[in-house]
């Protein structure tokens, strides 16, 4: 067992500080790394120790590998988190890590490669009773084999890349004659988007569920599960709300899912804290699709439902401690929510919206948490990814959640920039997700931007229509030859109406 004492924390924004804030708890002393764009931030000050890294471009900063081991070098740095996106699914630059006698905060270098590419992760888990989805799991070298394939497993059918993510390189295919068309593009997509054109088939499931598993392993074969997460709600691949439990998913169908996840997990002989993707159907028949090998945007709302902090498990596991609690400890407790605040506009197709955050107050109150790394008065970068907070709302019940986080979509004000909150507030109030009737097609089904327009209630619209024929009255008598009506008093009477 190693101890760390000095954790580097390889990323920004909001999952930097949360890292470091655990690592505090533990005694640990924190060392930051920053972009020229970053030097402001909060995740820059609560650390103990900070580096520049370079300009503000990923590929010059939070992404250069070298950089990041040099400044380790130089501080003494036992320790590297990676948090989520950059370098934390990078088998080369966990290896690099290991090689140079600091602990990764994560899995081996073997796990993540394996479940970085879905074909190696579909062999790996062939031999544990992992349900897939219909399909192959080898690349498809020939044409006519592949299509005698998807004649077998029926249209419509789904090409996808191996090295794929976020939906790209992945094509339906509705039958037999656009087989040729859609392969050649999902075979091109796969090569520019990831210089590997490996790609499969499966049965296209229409409108699925998107339902998670966290996992925990030790480096001694334990692996527990921490429930499930259910992700449906999201827009072009990109999550949205998030919740725990799913209001669809029985004890049941829990334990079933969370022993296939255990069973992912050992087919790799996984450690540290991961996250196993099913999609589930319209009968709840759920398949295994993928294994993240990293701590998740929406860990959160896990850790409200099991009281687990995960990132002190994810260090003890990397200290090489046995996990401190078995499956049997672990229990639901009420439920949780998690709202994505991007700073992009809904009412415009979800653009980036950057800019200086003029005003900026979070909410507050009981069962509320918000993970956020940025203060009232900064800019948001371009560079980066748009999301600036995670309001996050624990609750008794799932109704009671869903109140919570409402209540605190209307306490969070942010000026300066559109965000998507206005949006998260139509999907938590929308009859689909209260009866939790809802898949990963919600938003296409039932979004459209002038849903969010300002919305007059009955009461205020009475008002206003009082108003106005108390004005017209008014503008009536002033309108005389003794009494020209100024421009002043026209003032005067829109300030009252405003
Ligand atoms: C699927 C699918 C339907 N059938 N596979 C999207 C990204 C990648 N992680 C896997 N994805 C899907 N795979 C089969 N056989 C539908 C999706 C999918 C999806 C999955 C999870 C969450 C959101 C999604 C949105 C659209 C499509």
């Amino acid at each position: 067992m190693k101890k760390i004492t000095k954790l580097l924390v390889a990323n920004r924004g909001e999952i930097a500080l949360r890292i470091m804030r655990t690592a505090r708890e533990m005694g640990i002393r924190t060392v930051a790394v920053y972009s020229e764009a970053d030097r402001l931030s909060p995740h820059v000050r609560f650390a103990d120790e900070a580096c520049c890294l370079g300009p503000a471009p990923s590929n010059q900063s939070y992404l250069a590998a070298d950089k990041i081991l040099a400044v380790c070098k130089k501080l003494g740095v036992d320790a590297i988190h990676p948090g989520y996106g950059f370098l934390s699914e990078n088998a080369a630059f966990a290896k690099q890590v290991q090689e140079a006698g600091i602990l990764f905060i994560g899995p081996s270098p073997v796990s993540i490669e394996v479940m970085g590419s879905k074909l190696a992760a579909k062999q790996a888990v062939a031999a544990y009773a992992i349900p897939l989805v219909p399909g192959t799991d080898e690349a498809i070298s020939d044409v006519a084999v592949a299509k005698v394939k998807a004649k077998e497993i029926g249209y419509p059918i789904l090409i996808k890349a191996s090295a794929g993510g976020g939906g790209k390189g992945m094509r339906v295919v509705e039958s037999e004659a656009e087989f040729d068309e859609q392969m050649n593009r999902a075979v091109s997509e796969a090569i520019s988007s990831f210089g590997d054109g490996a790609v499969f088939i499966e049965k296209y499931i229409s409108s699925p569920r998107h339902i998670e598993i966290q996992i925990l392993g030790d480096q001694h074969q334990n692996v527990v599960y921490l429930f499930e997460r259910e992700c449906s709600i999201q827009r072009r691949h990109q999550k949205v709300i998030e919740e725990a439990p799913s209001a669809v998913v029985s004890p049941a169908m829990r334990k079933a899912m969370g022993e296939a996840a255990i069973g992912v997990a050992k087919a790799c002989n996984y450690y540290g804290a991961g996250t196993v993707e099913f999609i589930v159907d319209e009968h709840l028949n759920f398949y295994f699709l993928e294994m993240n090998t990293r701590l998740q945007v929406e860990h959160p709302v896990t850790e409200m439902i099991t009281g687990k902090d995960l990132v002190r498990e994810q260090i003890w596991i990397a200290e090489g401690r046995p996990l401190s609690f078995a499956q049997e400890d672990l229990t639901i407790q009420g439920h949780a929510i998690e709202v994505r605040v991007y700073a992009e506009d809904p009412k415009n197709n979800f653009l980036p919206d950057i800019g200086r955050l003029l005003t900026y107050r979070r909410p507050q109150g009981a069962g509320i948490r918000v993970d956020d790394g940025f203060e009232e008065g900064m800019d948001i970068p371009i560079y980066y990814d748009p999301m600036i907070a995670k309001l996050i709302a624990h609750g008794a019940t799932r109704q009671e959640a869903i109140t919570r986080t409402i209540r605190a979509i209307d306490d969070y004000q942010i000026s300066g920039i559109q965000t998507t909150l206005d949006f998260c507030r139509f999907a938590l109030s929308h009859d689909a997700f209260q009866s939790g009737q809802f898949d990963t097609k919600f938003v296409d089904r039932y979004f459209r931007p002038e849903f969010l327009e300002p919305q007059f209630t009955e009461e205020e619209k009475i008002l206003l229509a009082a108003l106005a024929v108390e004005f017209f009255e008014v503008e009536d008598k002033q309108v005389n030859p003794t009494t020209p009506l100024s421009p002043a008093n026209t003032t005067h009477w829109t300030n009252r109406l405003t």
